[in-house]
């Protein structure tokens, strides 16, 4: 599918740091150690409503991960999904009589919008599911070829049993992971499922709902499979970052790390699991379901949509936090400051302000400790203090590059 328009990224002088992040599956900061080429898998929108606060917070996140790599010499390689059939995607067309093609289109399109405008690095392959069915059923096919899957009537389902490593992602006592499963779109009461929870892989063809012929019968893919197939046939196994949101760490992530094992007997899939935390509304958490949205887009079309990143960006992305209108009101008021530092002739000496927003960014991207950096600098060169004429360029640029806010 078609991506979306990069924005441009200026260098900067010196080296960068090595980025280290929270594994949830380490349970705790580990350095990220990619290649030259760090690779990154992003799970996509399931494009039946507007992209919202909290899907922006969580690409947010991985798009600092991607620029701290890049600062680091990296190139990137990042693939992301969108869920372009699935249930709820089927069930919203249905109820508002929309053909669920147009629908998907036109929430991937308002997507794109919206991440362009927040400067958010685009993903190098952006796939629809409906793009690789094929592949989907292939590696299903490679699943039951290891004895892996089963079937409760015509639909395929994936054994828990034939998975070792079952548990390391989340690592969630049972009881726990039974109570997400059937929260997260799971079957755990399913009749005639040998265990509570195996999962659905392939979902047989039901009377008006799409799907596509396989040698596993005329369906469609299961939600977990997508997203391994697609970073398992862009990335390969090993790559360096599976991300999220926190809702995605039981099951999605760790059913697909499962999969991703059984199928090429690599372990890990990824090898780190980073979740970024829920942002709420009104004290839940802020979904499609629930439908207490703020979404990007109305957001944008009345504030400077830079203002809309330091909102965000005020936030530890692990952080749960509550969306109040106030806080695009104290982002503009910091966009404003900003502006009027980097408007300065001089300024105080830039290059200790890089150094402590890389410092801070890669430090498990603690993006409230990089705008305190440069709101000191700043507050500084409005002062009038330092009589450095190239500051103010450098630090735009280290707020650009960095932290995607270009002014
Ligand atoms: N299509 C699947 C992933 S394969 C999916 O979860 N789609 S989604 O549209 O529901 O969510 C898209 C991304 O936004 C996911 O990474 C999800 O974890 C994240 N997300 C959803 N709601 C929130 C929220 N309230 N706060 C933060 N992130 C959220
Ligand atoms: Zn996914």
């Amino acid at each position: 599918m078609r991506s979306w328009s990069a924005p441009e990224i200026p260098s900067l002088p010196g080296a960068g740091l090595p980025l280290r992040l929270y594994d949830t599956s380490a349970r705790g900061v580990r350095d990220t150690s990619p290649g030259p080429k760090a690779r990154m898998y992003v799970c996509g929108i399931t494009p039946y409503d507007a992209t919202h606060l909290g899907h922006a917070n969580t690409y947010l996140a991985f798009d600092l991960a991607n620029r701290m790599w890049r600062d680091a010499g990296h190139e990137v390689h990042f693939t992301q999904n969108a869920t372009d059939v699935d249930d709820p995607l089927l069930e919203r067309a249905e109820q508002t009589g929309v053909d669920w093609r147009e629908l998907a289109e036109r929430e991937i399109e308002l997507y794109r919008t919206d991440m362009e405008a927040l400067r958010i690095v685009p993903p190098d392959d952006y796939v629809g599911v409906t793009e690789v069915v094929g592949q989907v059923a292939e590696l299903i096919g490679r699943l039951k070829d290891k004895g892996a899957t089963y079937q409760v009537d015509d639909d395929v389902y994936f054994s828990v049993a034939a998975a070792p490593k079952f548990g390391a992602v989340s690592g969630y006592p049972e009881e726990r992971m039974l109570e997400l499963f059937a929260e997260r779109g799971g079957d755990p009461e399913r009749p005639g499922k040998r265990h509570p929870l195996d999962w659905l892989l392939w979902r047989a063809e039901r009377p008006g709902e799409p799907s596509w012929a396989s040698p596993l019968g005329p369906g469609r893919p299961g939600w977990h499979v997508e997203c391994t197939t697609i970073a398992l046939n862009r990335l390969g196994s090993g790559f360096d970052v599976s991300g999220g949101g926190s809702d995605l760490i039981f099951p999605h992530h760790e059913m697909g790390a499962s999969e991703g094992h059984v199928a090429t007997g690599e372990w890990p899939f990824a090898k780190a699991y980073v979740h970024a935390g829920m942002v709420g509304l009104d004290g839940e958490k802020m979904s499609k379901s629930r439908g207490n949205l703020v979404f990007v887009s109305r957001l944008r079309a009345e504030h400077d949509p830079m203002a809309v990143r330091l909102a965000l960006l005020a936030h530890h992305y692990r952080e749960d936090w509550e969306w109040t209108g106030d806080q695009i009101v104290s982002a503009t008021e910091r966009l404003a400051r900003w502006r009027a530092a980097f408007a300065c002739p001089a300024g105080p000496d830039a290059l200790p302000v890089l150094r402590r927003v890389r410092e801070r960014m890669t430090d498990d991207l603690d993006a409230p400790g990089a705008l305190a950096a440069i709101d000191d600098w700043a507050a500084r060169a409005v002062a009038g203090e330092g009589g450095d004429a190239g500051a103010p360029a450098l630090v735009r640029a280290t707020a650009d590059s960095l932290l995607g806010i270009a002014l």
